[in-house]
């Protein structure tokens, strides 16, 4: 009895995995604690790379997303008053796909809902699990559609894909899990503005007054950051300084002027980094920020978030159908291999953000060097494209 998997959260991370597993016609139940209307709203990344796309058309997951995202080829870094524009297209011939959370979160529960007919709980809550360390394991959880009782579901696996506040990673034994841990000890002002894009492309400004960033979401909205204390209260900036702080950090010579429009989120993100490391215990296998956090310095969550629901329903779909455990066995190193190359690049760059606004002439210094050498080197500007794009290995 029960069904053989069952996955916790309903973000890119378990809906993809959902929907690889209903392909393959291993049965599983998706929990999920918010609405179905909730999360196909929630505002959050943006950036998808390219081998990431390409392994969701593999799986037939991409015929919105191919038709309606945009295709960036350039970002603009802006620091000493001018524009450092850095064409990554021209120099790897591949590019960044803008496609909102939102969107392709909407697209994969459409997918495995309503197409491939998989079966989703929204509104679940108090979700437990139970007995992880035998092969008979269970979740259970309460919710209106119990009517207040405890539900129980067997399983033969169990994947935690609950994000970075969810109750899966409390459930490895901490004596037997190491968490390693980075604090920035930086804020960002994270902002959506119902305005058209200021730039066809990313602009990063690396500026003594700390760190802005403009980023086209879609025509009509754009995706702000703005560095600050970390804690800091968002109802210290009203929309006048924060376009002030904008335009002042992100001005240039020869560059137009923000368009602004309502600020429609304005959240304090501090700035931090985990790895969980092993990513599974007994039959719960992590996935996405449920294991590993990355702060969104190089926007490299969502696709760290898919590259691990592949490689889980690879290993997931080879235990189930044919009793081979190898895939499984090697799915904490294959994901953190990625995991950890994405944080070491998130770090380098945040150098390059935030080193001028750090009040020390030293890393003011050192970061002017580091962005200089993107435009003077096309070794550097190679390594820095092959990064900020992704590795394009075949996950
Ligand atoms: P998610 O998307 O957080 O989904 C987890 C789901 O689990 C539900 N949940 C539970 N369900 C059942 N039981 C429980 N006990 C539960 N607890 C929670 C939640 O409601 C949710 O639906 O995790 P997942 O799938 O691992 O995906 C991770 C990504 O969402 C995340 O890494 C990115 O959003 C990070 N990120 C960015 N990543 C990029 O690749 N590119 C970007 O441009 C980018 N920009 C960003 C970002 C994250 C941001 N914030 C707010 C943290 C910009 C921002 C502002």
């Amino acid at each position: 009895q029960g069904v053989p998997v069952v996955i916790i959260g309903a973000g890119p991370a378990g809906l993809t995995l959902g929907n690889l597993l209903r392909a393959a016609s291993v049965d599983c139940v998706v929990l999920e604690t918010e609405s179905r209307a909730f999360i196909e709203r929630r505002p959050r990344a943006g950036v998808l790379e390219e081998w990431a796309v390409r392994a969701l058309e593999r799986h037939g997951l991409a015929d919105q997303l191919l038709k309606r995202a945009e295709r960036h080829t350039a970002c603009e870094f802006r620091f000493d008053g001018r524009r450092y524009r850095f064409p990554y297209h021209e120099l790897t011939g591949r590019h960044h796909f803008v496609y909102p959370q939102p969107l392709l979160v909407t697209d994969l529960v459409r997918e495995y809902a309503d197409v491939r007919g998989g079966d989703i709980r929204f509104g679940v809550q108090d979700v437990r699990l139970h007995d992880l360390d035998t092969d008979r394991p269970s979740v259970s959880y309460t919710g209106p559609e119990t009517g207040g009782e405890r539900r129980v579901l067997r399983c033969a696996f169990v994947a935690g894909c609950d994000g970075a506040r969810g109750v899966t990673r409390a459930a490895l034994p901490p004596g037997r899990t190491r968490i390693a841990r980075h604090d920035y000890g930086i804020g960002w002002l994270a902002l959506l503005a119902e305005a058209p894009p200021s730039s066809d492309c990313v602009l990063f400004g690396c500026h003594p007054r700390g760190f802005a960033g403009h980023m086209p979401r879609s025509p009509e909205v754009t995706r702000y950051y703005l560095q600050c204390p970390p804690g800091d209260d968002p109802e210290n900036w009203p929309e006048d300084r924060v376009w002030a702080e904008l335009q002042s950090r992100l001005g240039a010579a020869g560059a137009p002027p923000l368009t602004r429009g309502p600020l429609v989120e304005k959240r304090v993100l501090d700035m931090h980094d985990y790895v969980v490391e092993p990513m599974a215990y007994g039959r719960l296998y992590l996935a996405g920020d449920a294991a590993h956090l990355v702060a969104p310095i190089a926007a490299k969550g969502m696709n760290l978030a898919l590259h691990d629901a592949f490689l889980l329903a690879d290993a997931l779909i080879a235990r189930l159908t044919e009793g081979d455990d190898r895939g499984l066995d090697g799915y904490g190193e294959a994901s953190l291999r990625r995991v950890w190359d994405y944080q070491e690049f998130s770090q380098w760059l945040s150098e390059v953000y935030h080193g001028a606004a750090a009040g020390d002439a030293f890393r003011a210094g050192t970061t002017v060097a580091r962005l200089r050498r993107l435009f003077t080197s096309p070794v550097a500007a190679a390594a820095f494209a092959e990064q900020y794009l992704g590795t394009a290995e075949r996950y």
